[in-house]
């Protein structure tokens, strides 16, 4: 695919800089969407906007491969209430639609306004004239606003990276208004799927009474075009990391560490209550309980990565977790030989790969995802054209990965029918089924989706 040329400089603000601290100082965080992003920025002479990750960091505008990052001090206390609490105990259940009393409070709206503004401001100062400014996810939504109050001349992208809940959800949040006026900021709003767009286009017509025609919202005299670009993974290399000899060894390694089931499911996510592990292994306790599946030959990896510990809610969704399996490996285990192998690290990328390549059955079963890159990142691996995708029909992915195993991860009955159907799915089938997933994937990588977001922005610019 060729990359669309842009000439004006970039300027990306999130909530976190692409960095994290080795032993050598700072390195790009591991992620597609970094790798796609920075050479982009380093090209356009463009600049990342972020928090570092520590407290009260005033940490000085540092460089690291040809990119000027731009930090932006949070202080502890904000990082307890716009960080934790606004944006990950708030924003993220009601946006995946995972219901419960409500605990919105102005303390942590209050954070979240301050640092959206300390964000609109550094930007102010160092956009270049005319820069695209591209703005990423839920802790940031009222920036575009804010940004182009101070700035008319940068043109303002935003894309969200979770899905955009159904009004009837959404309007249960008492800054309801002030969310939408600051995205209608925006010259473009990009979803992950179209569901997030209609979504938005009716909470915007509901709150602000705004005109939508097809893809543009006019509100006032600005005028902000929304779209759907779901997002994808840096297809080559996942491919060239499972064409290793590395990962090929540590694969058949994985194999006999498990004692060689027939069968190996697999499930990788970020401990999160949205991503539905425990459903998963009770269905998979399920099947073992009614015999059609056998620990004998059949045995499930679970990786379970670290994350948001200091929320409560991550906090009991991990215990439950934990309870679930030591209860299943303790009625279905052999010495030496657990039913259920559980992983609560962050793996290097290279295991990550070696697992999806081990891995026959791959469990992607969210009660809501916006995309879930794992889902991709499965196929990409299974350069042997072999394995089966579950996935949950409210994953972002579910839209393009029609040769997946779809699945209603609410209906257990259903979920232990899918996995039933992917373990026992004959040899054609699955070739067949990951021929279509993989020529799927390939359409679409993370450069072509930066590139086309980039590209519509630049078209967009009011
Ligand atoms: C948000 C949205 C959307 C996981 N464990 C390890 C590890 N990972 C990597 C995976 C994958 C990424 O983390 C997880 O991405 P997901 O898309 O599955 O989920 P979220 O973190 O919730 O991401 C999501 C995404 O943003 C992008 O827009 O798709 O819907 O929720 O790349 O490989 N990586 C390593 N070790 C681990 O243990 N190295």
């Amino acid at each position: 695919m060729n990359p669309v040329p842009i000439t004006r400089p970039i300027v990306v603000a999130a909530n976190r800089l692409p960095v994290m601290r080795t032993a050598d100082g700072w390195a790009p965080s591991p992620g597609g969407l970094v790798r796609a992003l920075l050479p982009m920025l380093r090209d356009t002479g463009g600049t990342w906007v972020g928090w570092t990750g520590n407290p009260d960091d005033e940490a000085e505008p540092f460089v690291v491969e040809g990119v000027e990052l731009h930090p932006v001090p949070i202080s502890e206390e904000e990082i307890e209430l716009y960080y934790e609490g606004f944006s990950n105990d708030g924003l993220w259940p009601l946006y995946h639609d995972a219901l419960r009393e409500s605990t919105y409070s102005a303390d942590q709206w209050d954070a979240y306004v301050a640092v959206n503004e300390r964000f609109a401001t550094t930007l102010a100062e160092i956009a270049p004239p005319d820069a695209m400014v591209w703005i990423h996810d839920y802790q940031l939504q009222l920036v575009p606003k804010m940004l182009r109050e101070r700035r008319d001349d940068v043109t303002i992208g935003f894309f969200l990276h979770i899905p955009f809940p159904p009004y009837e959800l959404f309007s249960r949040l008492p800054w309801r208004t002030e969310i939408v006026e600051g995205l209608l900021g925006c010259d473009l709003l990009g979803f992950q799927r179209p569901m997030g767009t209609s979504n938005f286009i009716a909470a915007a017509q509901q709150l602000l009474h705004v005109d939508a025609h097809h893809d543009v919202i006019e509100n006032a005299d600005h005028r902000t075009r929304v779209g759907a670009f779901p997002i994808s993974i840096d297809v080559d290399d996942v491919e060239a990391m499972a064409a290793g000899r590395a990962t090929r060894q540590r694969m058949s390694q994985i194999r006999a560490r498990l004692g060689d089931p027939e069968v190996i499911l697999l499930g990788v996510d970020r401990l999160d209550y949205t991503k539905g592990i425990g459903l998963r292994l009770k269905a998979f306790a399920a099947l073992l309980e009614s015999g059609q599946l056998d620990p004998e030959r059949h045995v499930m990896v679970q990786v379970a990565t670290p994350t948001r510990e200091a929320v409560e809610h991550y906090q009991d969704e991990r215990h439950q977790i934990e309870r679930l399996v030591g209860e299943i490996n303790g009625r279905y285990s052999r010495i030496g030989l657990p039913v259920i192998h559980y992983l609560y690290q962050s793996l290097p990328f290279d295991e990550l790969i070696a697992l999806y390549r081990a891995g026959d059955v791959m469990l992607v079963t969210p009660f809501r995802d916006g995309m879930n890159l794992v889902a991709k990142e499965y196929a990409a691996a299974h350069i042997d054209g072999d394995g089966v995708l579950v996935l949950s029909e409210f994953a972002g992915a579910a839209d393009e990965l029609t040769d997946a195993v779809l699945v209603n991860p609410h209906d257990d009955e259903a979920l232990q029918q899918a996995i039933m159907t992917a373990v026992e799915m004959h040899r054609h089938e699955r070739r067949k089924r990951m021929e279509g997933l993989r020529n799927q994937i390939r359409k679409s990588d993370v450069q072509g989706w930066a590139d086309r977001f980039l590209g519509v922005m630049d078209a967009s610019a009011n």
